[in-house]
């Protein structure tokens, strides 16, 4: 078996405990620790005179490679291009993106540094995958650099359609780089019907059956490959929590009232706002669930350094503010509204206890946590998934109900039908999710795409057909 080579902006640690690092990393690790393998990333520090080559280390069949950047390149790479540009493009926020020469320039020099750190690493037949938007050029960059192996890339986010994409003076560069590599996996098929589209229409590539695509003479294959959860993990967790010191101390504060989560990163993505604004209306318009469901919404600050997060901060400290000075009793705050992280056994129980999942982004690649709440619950007692038909999710859980988050009354007027779901209901909803859940974990997830990119037989210079 060839030796796996993984890619991606942050490294799990690894000394970091499964229970902490989150899914993805235990998976990637697992399959690292199958094959052998190396990690390669950014090693999270920044200098004006970076050195050139990575920090090694070792953690038995592992190896990880961590590079420093130049201060003022992951700047322009990361706050820049990838979080300024690439992010809002492909949420569909033409509102909040903004393209900067001087941006795309310092990715693209990232990438080739990450490439020229890379190479002296890799072997011959080494098959690497890249995760995410932060990479799209590294392919071109170890081409260049004269790495014939194959390579893999998954994109984690939306792949956004053909007229939204235009909106990115870069879109054609982007998109060439994309075919110097061999297999691109994308979350759903929507995603991959966008990209094709544009592959097709724009960039006058030709598409073959399976998705194989034939542009400016490469061969390469766009396919969907959904993201799954450490199913098993969430409900062994969440079978414990059962009896944990955490659960106890959740009911004892609720004092019987029903409960409704909310996780996210404290992302604009995430539609956080609309969903404060549903509850407050749910509040306003259904009063007969004031001082009978408690809602709490966890949200870590995420790139907190990013001036749309802090005004995203301020606004959603403001309504939380907002509801629970309207609607609170002596013993009741309706909002609790959370920034920290929580290990997975304690999420797992609050998952567990919550009657409603609020998972209500305004678009998302995939999104975890409504995976998550559903591994968590009681098949006997089950609560009821409110999603948003804008994640990736929406086309895996059949059993979810559905919102979209931009109407407010609509998502109150479901979370009101979903507090009182009768319990058959229920169980039927939660056993259509739980199948999907089960049937594609990211075990699943990590073994199917290496399958493919190790199959690809057709990688070699494009001859005919375009
Ligand atoms: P994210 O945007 O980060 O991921 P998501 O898929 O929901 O979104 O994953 C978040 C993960 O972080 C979940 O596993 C969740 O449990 C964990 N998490 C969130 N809040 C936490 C907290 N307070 N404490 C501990 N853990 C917390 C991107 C894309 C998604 C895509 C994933 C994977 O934006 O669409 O599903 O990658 O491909």
């Amino acid at each position: 078996m060839a030796r796996l080579v993984i890619v991606s902006n942050r490294v799990a640690s690894p000394k970091e405990r499964a229970a902490k690092a989150g899914g993805l990393a235990v998976a990637l690790r697992e399959a690292l620790g199958k094959r052998g393998g190396l990690w390669f990333g950014w090693s999270g520090e920044t200098s004006a005179d970076a050195p050139a080559k990575p920090k090694m280390m070792r953690s038995g069949p592992i190896s990880y490679a961590l590079q420093t950047l130049d201060t003022e390149d992951q700047r322009a790479h990361y706050a820049g291009y990838a979080n300024g540009t690439l992010w809002p493009l492909c949420h569909y926020r033409l509102g909040l993106f903004a393209f900067r020469r001087s941006d795309w320039e310092g990715y693209r020099r990232v990438n080739a540094t990450f490439a020229r750190s890379l190479m002296p690493l890799l072997k011959p037949d080494d098959v690497v995958w890249v995760h995410d938007y932060h990479f799209i050029p590294l392919a071109s960059e170890l081409r260049a650099l004269g790495f014939e192996g194959r390579i893999g890339y998954f994109h984690h986010i939306p792949w956004p359609t053909p007229e939204v994409f235009y909106s990115l003076p870069s879109h054609a560069a982007l998109v060439q780089d994309l075919g110097q590599y061999d297999l691109v996996g994308l979350q759903t098929e929507h995603d991959v019907r966008a990209l094709l589209t544009y592959i097709s229409a724009e960039a006058r590539g030709w598409i073959g059956p399976g998705g194989v695509v034939g542009l400016h003479n490469r061969r390469f294959r766009v396919a969907a490959y959904p993201i799954g959860i450490d199913a098993e993990a969430f409900v062994t967790d969440a079978k414990a929590a059962e009896r944990s010191k955490d659960r106890k101390r959740l009911l004892a504060s609720l004092a019987g009232r029903s409960l409704a989560v909310g996780v996210d990163r404290l992302d604009y993505s995430k539609g956080l706002p609309n969903k404060f604004n549903a509850f407050d209306n749910l509040l306003e318009r259904y009063p007969e669930h004031r001082s009978r469901v408690t809602m709490m919404q966890i949200a870590p600050v995420s790139r907190g350094e990013v001036a749309e997060y802090q005004q995203l901060r301020r606004e959603l400290e403001e309504l939380a503010g907002h509801v629970n000075g309207r609607y609170a009793e002596f013993d009741w705050v309706p909002l609790r509204y959370l920034n920290k992280p929580f290990p997975r056994a304690t999420l797992a129980a609050i998952y567990r206890t919550a009657k409603l999942g609020l998972v209500t982004p305004l678009r998302d690649g995939m999104n975890l946590v409504a995976k998550e709440y559903i591994a968590a619950q009681d098949p006997e007692d089950p609560g009821v998934l409110v999603l948003s038909r804008f994640a990736g999710a929406a086309d895996e859980l059949p059993g979810a109900v559905t919102v979209n988050p931009y109407d407010i009354e609509g998502m109150a007027d479901v979370m009101n039908r979903a507090l009182l779901m009768p319990i058959e209901e229920r169980r039927e909803r939660w056993r259509a999710n739980m199948d999907n859940v089960v049937s594609n974990t990211i075990h699943d997830w990590c073994e199917r795409f290496l399958e493919d990119l190790g199959a690809r037989e057709d990688r070699a210079e494009e001859s005919s057909g375009s």
